[in-house]
């Protein structure tokens, strides 16, 4: 069998062995490099910590999604929907997503912003790793999200990160104001894979290619009308990131088309937002 080139440049590399990498943002946003796979960024202790802390989160504290997916805290997706340009409303979210990063590490028992920003200071080419300030200086963004994925519900559509820009119109104005959102990156820890499915798979499309998912989310459009089946027989290719417990994902998910797989059996929990430089070039964020 002639083994198959795989689509995608992806460094697979120890936490503790990122040297190689200082420039790795640098790369991703000049399309030299395709994403990261690092490898134990927390450890089982530490994941066993945020397991449990999460699984004690009240109701009220988070968001259901119509996929089978639950958020802590509420998404910005959520928040933009729903506060109506409201000053005051919006306020409220920054300073509660404050809040609870401020609190996380000893509600947790775990400091996940300091040690995954510690991780991308590492590629972040001398840069600063922060979480942006909130909307009229008020508050933060949530540096990251916990996403519980419900088995045999759970998954997230096709999608890629340049198409959130016109669905969350009042986050990403400000966003862009003090941020490079055009081809933002993802970024993500596996807290708790599922037994089966839950795979992040990334298509052979970019947002180059095409801009518009039709109805039934399995089909994209091209500029010129043509069509990218993502499920039919002749299948665009793709490639499956399936990441073990502790290891953090670090890819250009704003300009490649892709998905989290139908989770199977038993949950999947992840943590993680967005990646993207600052506008003056002197700073990373990381917010969600
Ligand atoms: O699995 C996750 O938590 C997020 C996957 C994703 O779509 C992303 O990281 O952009
Ligand atoms: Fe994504």
């Amino acid at each position: 069998m002639v083994p198959t080139e795989p689509l995608y440049r992806i460094a697979d590399v120890d936490a503790s062995d990122l040297s190689a990498y200082a420039d790795g943002i640098d790369r991703l946003q000049n399309e030299t490099l395709d994403g990261f796979i690092i490898r134990n960024v927390l450890n089982r202790e530490q994941l066993d910590k945020i397991i449990e802390a999460h699984d004690k989160l009240g109701p009220e504290t988070k968001y259901v999604s119509d996929t089978g997916m639950v958020f802590f805290p509420v998404p910005f997706s959520k928040v933009d929907q729903t506060v109506e340009g409201s000053a005051q409303e919006l306020e409220k979210y920054f300073l509660n997503y404050e809040e609870i990063w401020k609190n996380f590490p000893t509600q947790f028992g775990v400091d996940y912003e300091g040690i995954v920003q510690g991780v991308l200071t590492k590629i972040a080419g001398g840069r600063k790793v922060e979480t942006p300030i909130g909307i009229n200086n008020v508050g933060k963004y949530s540096t990251a999200g916990l996403k519980h994925l419900i088995p045999d519900e759970g998954l997230f559509k096709a999608h890629c990160g340049n198409l959130f820009h016109k669905e969350f119109p009042t986050f990403y104005t400000h966003m862009n104001q003090i941020s490079t959102v055009e081809n933002q990156m993802s970024y993500f820890v596996m807290i708790e894979p599922s037994k089966a499915g839950g795979e992040l798979t990334l298509y052979d499309v970019l947002w180059t290619d095409a801009e518009i998912r039709m109805k039934g989310d399995v089909v994209l459009k091209g500029k010129n009308g043509e069509l990218y089946d993502l499920e039919g027989p002749k299948k665009v290719r793709q490639q499956m990131l399936a990441p073990g417990p502790g290891d953090m994902i670090v890819f250009s998910g704003g300009r490649i088309w892709h998905r989290v797989e139908m989770v199977r059996h038993t949950r999947r929990l992840t943590c993680g937002g967005f990646v993207s430089l600052s506008k003056d070039d002197t700073k990373l964020y990381t917010w969600s």
